[in-house]
């Protein structure tokens, strides 16, 4: 028989390769969707069809439809990835952030227990770096005391602790993966890392003049997604619940992103100024470009409280889970990125020329 998961946030950036690494490893699949008025599955689309995996409409706010779904699928595990889960965002929407980030966990903690799984389903908690917020200590382990800097962070934070009274007041096995940021090809694309790579993918192709974006000297521990979902797994395989960092213990600045990013893409910066008056200015590459501002600060993209510390110890995930931290390093990672954003946007580039010459080219029958 094979073992079954439930992914909430399916259709997300480490839902959809949450997914794939579990199919692979046999595993009856079922995913958490929200209705919507556009498609939203173009992550998992690759997905829909095969015999493993199934869909179900849910919603976190909606207690009585995240029952429904564990009741009918009975899972063996519950990743619980679903969430509001844009720092910025969260200073627009607290409230709903507040619901879905943090009582939405407790709806799944409780949706288990009415269903009287408590005993057999093991429950993996997206929790996250910025817990640390306004950092006490660099680097950040399983120890360092907490300090959240956004609404996101504090909802994110009564998930952690949800989670941890779920599993000493009732004997759940519950567990939060403290992940720092991980990134990929399938990153939203207002989250700083894919903000950049298609930017840069775009101004090397002739379609964007510049790149805006808010504080650069803020410091990330960043990773590949797809090495991160092999932890969310393996956390729920050790036989006592605990709770893990999953970071890789190395840090860049949004500046180093940025710069890696455009010379990945042909485009040598220098950056000049402070502040809001940094910029990149083109030193090398398309000629066209050469002396042009690519990068610039927007004060739109300051945040109200803004975490710009964060650097995390893998040891624990590393000496108890077996886990490699340094398996993509960051150079592959923007790599890997840009050179993905390159392809699309040049797709993106030929289907609108297409579609601005269509008539012409049906006239001359060149698509029929
Ligand atoms: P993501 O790409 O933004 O995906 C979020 C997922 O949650 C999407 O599938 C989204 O559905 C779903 N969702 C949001 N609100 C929902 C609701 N009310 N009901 C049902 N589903 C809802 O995020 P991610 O990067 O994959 O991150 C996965 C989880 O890890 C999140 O909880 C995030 O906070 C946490 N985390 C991420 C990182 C990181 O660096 N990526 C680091 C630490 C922790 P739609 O597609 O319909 O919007
Ligand atoms: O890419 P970001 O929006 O990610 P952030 O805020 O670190 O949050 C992500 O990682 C968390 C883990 O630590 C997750 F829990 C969370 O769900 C999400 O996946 O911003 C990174 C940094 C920030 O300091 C931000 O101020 O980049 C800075 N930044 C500078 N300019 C920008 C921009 N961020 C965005 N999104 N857009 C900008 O233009």
């Amino acid at each position: 028989m094979s073992r079954v998961a439930l992914i909430t946030g399916v259709t997300g950036q480490d839902g959809s390769f949450l997914s794939e690494f579990l199919l692979e490893k046999g595993y009856e699949v079922h995913g958490i969707i929200r209705r919507s008025s556009v498609d939203f599955r173009e992550r998992i689309a690759h997905l829909e069809g095969k015999a493993n995996f199934h869909l179900h409409y849910a919603d976190m706010g909606d207690s009585m439809s995240i029952v429904k779904v564990v009741d009918r699928v009975r899972p063996d595990e519950i990743y619980n990835l679903a969430a509001q889960s844009h720092v910025q965002v969260s200073f627009d929407s607290p409230e709903y952030t507040a619901n879905v980030d943090a009582t939405g966990v407790l709806r799944v903690l409780e949706a288990v227990r009415a269903c009287h799984l408590e005993d057999r389903c093991r429950i993996y908690q997206a929790s996250t770096s910025e817990l640390y917020g306004k950092v006490e200590a660099v680097p950040q382990n399983e120890d360092t005391p907490f300090h959240p800097y956004s609404p996101y962070a504090v909802a994110k934070l009564y998930g952690y602790w949800i989670v941890k009274e779920y599993r000493e007041a009732y004997g759940m096995y519950c567990c939060s993966g403290i992940l720092f940021n991980h990134e990929s090809e399938r990153r939203g694309e207002t989250f700083v890392t894919r903000k950049i790579t298609l930017a840069a993918a775009r101004i090397a192709q002739g379609l964007q003049d510049c790149l805006y974006l808010g504080n650069l000297s803020s410091l990330r521990d960043w990773g590949y997604a797809k090495d991160y979902v092999e932890c969310m797994w393996l956390i729920l395989q050790q036989e006592q619940p605990d709770d893990f960092v999953i970071a890789t213990g190395v840090q860049h600045s949004v500046r180093e992103f940025a710069d890696l990013a455009f010379r990945e893409a042909g485009i040598e910066l220098r950056f000049e100024g402070e502040g809001a008056d940094e910029k990149g200015v083109c030193v090398n590459g398309p000629e066209r470009l050469i002396g042009k501002t690519l990068v610039a600060v927007s004060k739109d993209f300051y945040r109200p409280t803004d975490v710009v510390n964060l650097c995390g110890d893998p040891s624990k995930a590393r000496t108890q889970l077996g886990w490699n931290p340094s398996k993509t390093s960051f150079e592959q990672l923007v790599k890997l990125m840009v050179e993905h954003d390159m392809a699309k946007v040049a797709a993106e580039g030929v289907a609108a020329h297409v579609r601005t010459n269509l008539a012409e080219y049906l006239e001359k029958g060149i698509v029929k």
